[in-house]
């Protein structure tokens, strides 16, 4: 059967109804993939796993919450939809709203937003509002706005968009037919981190599993207002998809943290770069820096002891790499050879390499 979306598969468990007009791009059903080499560069016998969330339609996690954001609000008969972003819920919005036949208006920090991102809002025919502010700018004039003008909010302080996120949960939970014990996430304004958590505590009421993980946020030094304990103005990373200083989801990840016997932490701009090399170079799996927060925090971990021998971890790689060629780029200025267009310069290229 064709695959049409996370709606229809998990329809029964999401606020639709039998007359409900589906906006879906095929969003949902990433895979899930064990990474055995890093696992035993770690050490330490752990099982990894990443759910590539990547290699949804748009290139990240943000799909899934915009297939149901952007069908509820069509349902209900809006004609726009606003959000303010750090880059993937702007291309996620101007995608689903191009195939709805709707308008999307993004509000993104000038300069600060990852080329991919950029381009897919341009072509899905977005209208770009470019602020000299942060995402927390953008955020609190998209709030005040929407009061003023006719436009459907499609942020996570949307409900729908948590509702269509936990389907990521879901889904790992049948493939490990079980829950981990530990799901690490990178963290901005903390929405993704609350949408799994319903989704796990869904299926364990629902007997579709023993248990819960507990539930790992990471955030990169620069930008950790969980770490501090407080909200932060100026964040900075290199991990622009997280440099979110006033999260919008503070109270119910605070109470996923509780509930589930997590934490959070923070990593630095290099530890994030050096992971999502490792994940690149060591299993053929790219991602996007802030993504790859998830996995330095699981090396930090294992290393400070924190993480039990035998432990089955995930991690969630929130977007793919291709959103941001630039970062990727400088991180491996020199690893090209230069030659003429001779045999032997081939040659020597080779056997010197090998
Ligand atoms: C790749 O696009 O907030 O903790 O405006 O793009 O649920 O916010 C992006 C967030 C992690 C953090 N990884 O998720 C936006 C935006 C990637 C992201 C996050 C984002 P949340």
């Amino acid at each position: 059967m064709r695959y049409t979306g996370l709606i229809e598969r998990f329809r029964s468990r999401l606020p639709v109804a039998a007359e409900t007009k589906i906006i879906s791009l095929g969003e949902g059903g990433t895979p899930l993939i064990e990474c055995q080499n890093i696992a035993k560069i770690i050490g330490h016998n752990v099982e990894i796993y990443v759910k590539y969330e990547g290699l949804n339609p748009t290139g990240s996690f943000k799909d899934r919450g915009m297939t149901l954001a952007v069908t509820k609000a069509v349902e209900a008969g809006s004609k726009a939809i606003i959000c303010a972003s750090t880059g993937n819920t702007s291309a996620s919005a101007a995608a689903y709203a191009a195939r709805a036949g709707i308008k999307a208006f993004v509000l993104i920090p000038q300069g600060k937003i990852a080329m991919g991102k950029l381009a897919q809002a341009l072509m899905h025919g977005a209208i770009i509002i470019q602020i000299k502010g942060n995402f927390d700018d953008g955020m609190r004039l998209v709030k005040e706005v929407a009061e003023h003008a006719p436009v459907a909010i499609v942020n996570s302080i949307n409900p729908y968009r948590l509702q269509g996120q936990k389907t990521a949960a879901f889904e790992i939970v049948e493939e490990l037919e079980g829950a981990p014990d530990y799901h690490y996430l990178p963290i901005g304004n903390a929405g993704n981190i609350s949408a799994h958590w319903i989704g796990y505590k869904e299926y364990l009421a629902d007997k579709k599993s023993q248990k819960t993980p507990k539930m790992v946020g990471y955030q990169a030094a620069g930008s950790a207002p969980f770490v501090a304990g407080k909200m932060i103005d100026n964040p900075e990373t290199i991990a622009t998809a997280i440099r979110i200083g006033h999260p919008q989801s503070w109270d119910l990840a605070h109470k996923v943290e509780a509930e589930s016997g997590g934490w959070f932490a923070s990593c630095t701009d290099a530890e994030i770069l050096s992971a999502q090399k490792l994940l690149s170079s060591s299993e053929g799996i790219f991602c996007e820096p802030a993504s790859a927060a998830s996995l330095a925090g699981v090396m930090a971990d294992v290393k400070s002891g924190k993480i039990p021998k035998g432990a089955k971890i995930v991690c969630t790689l929130t977007g793919h790499g291709l959103k941001d060629p630039d970062t990727a780029i400088s991180q491996c200025s020199g690893a090209m050879i230069n030659i003429n267009p001779v045999m032997d310069e081939v040659k020597n290229a080779i056997i010197n390499n090998m």
